[in-house]
């Protein structure tokens, strides 16, 4: 079996890094994930992207609300909200302990990646999930009203106003560059057979994990060994699957659709899967220098995400 590596935000990438996992032999996937939507609530440090791909390799993801587990209570939540605290950001109460655990551990001075690949084990998952860096990334939006906090925007204000300017703090941004790619990350795209990028959003998903230092040289040193690298495309028919990738393109200038997408990774790309409906588009992904594969890329079900996910394994090995 290859050993896979993914690159994830959180519902488009976890649902297909959960097909690469239903195919692939346990142990030869590894999930590098987004950390730059990482933010604390409650003096908790919540990994939104983290936990949903965590929370659906172990089978406990609430798949209709997309993120969060299933069978969830809120009775902290509530109380909270009794006293006094802000709460538009629902934290159930089994989420909690995984957030209670990680920030525990962190303050007693392990590393972010131990706590992923230890909490995993822990739940079952044989997938190694990798944060994409240790140190912290804060993956901030521009709008006409000044820079907030990723979650800030995202949750509280619902997307609403547009947004001008994506920057990743601690990454490209920060005077000291602290964020570096981990030993794990490093030595996963060393080994890697294949290369996935997932279909989550390019802007603020996939754009975070390469702009840790380190990330996207090993990709390209990756490739120079012969080794492929498969996107799939968030956009279909012109609109975001899930989230808000169409608006932000939109607003930033950039087409909306999958060729929009295609263009933001020329160069990094050996292949891109486009949707059926979007079968036009292949001849211009094509004059990108970019092979297009043509599939059925929206994935209801396990099966569905089997399907892409072997897809998209074609591509990068045949
Ligand atoms: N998304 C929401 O729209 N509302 C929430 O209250 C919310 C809480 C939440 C708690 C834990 C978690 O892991 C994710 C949560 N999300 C929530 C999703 C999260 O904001 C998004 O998935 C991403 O950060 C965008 O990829």
């Amino acid at each position: 079996m290859p050993r896979v590596v993914a690159l994830a935000g959180g519902v488009g990438g976890a649902k297909l890094a959960l097909g690469l996992q239903l195919v692939l032999a346990p142990g030869d996937l590894a999930v590098v994930v987004n950390t730059g939507d990482d933010q604390e609530f409650h003096g908790l440090l919540v990994c939104p992207d983290h936990d949903t791909v965590l929370y659906t390799l172990a089978g406990l993801a609430d798949r209709e609300r997309g993120w969060g587990l299933a069978g969830e209570t809120w009775a902290a939540a509530g109380q909270l909200a009794r006293l006094g605290e802000p709460t538009w950001f629902q934290l159930g109460d089994r989420d909690l302990a995984l957030h209670v655990h990680r920030t525990r551990r962190l303050r007693d001075g392990e590393r972010l990646t131990t706590i992923a690949l230890d909490v995993a084990a822990r739940l079952g998952v044989a997938t190694r999930i990798l944060p994409m860096s240790d140190a912290p990334v804060r993956t901030r939006v521009r709008t006409a009203d000044g820079w907030l906090a990723f979650q800030d925007w995202f949750v509280r204000l619902r997307q609403e106003p547009a947004v001008l300017e994506v920057a990743f703090d601690g990454a490209e941004r920060a005077p000291s560059g602290r964020a570096q790619m981990t030993p794990e990350v490093q030595a996963a795209l060393a080994g890697a057979d294949a290369i996935v990028i997932c279909p989550s959003n390019p802007l603020v998903s996939i754009a975070p994990i390469l702009a840790v230092p380190g990330i996207r040289d090993a990709i390209a040193d990756a490739r120079r060994r012969g080794i492929r690298v498969v996107a799939v495309s968030p956009i279909v028919a012109g609109r975001a699957l899930k989230g808000p990738a169409d608006r932000m393109l939109a607003a930033l200038g950039e087409e909306v659709s999958a060729l929009g997408v295609a263009r933001r990774y020329i160069g990094l790309i050996d292949a891109f899967v486009i949707d059926e409906a979007d079968a036009a588009l292949a001849p211009a992904v094509e004059r990108l220098g970019i092979r297009a594969v043509v599939a059925p890329s929206v994935m209801t079900d396990d099966a569905s995400r089997a399907a892409l996910a072997r897809i998209v394994l074609d591509a990068c090995l045949a």
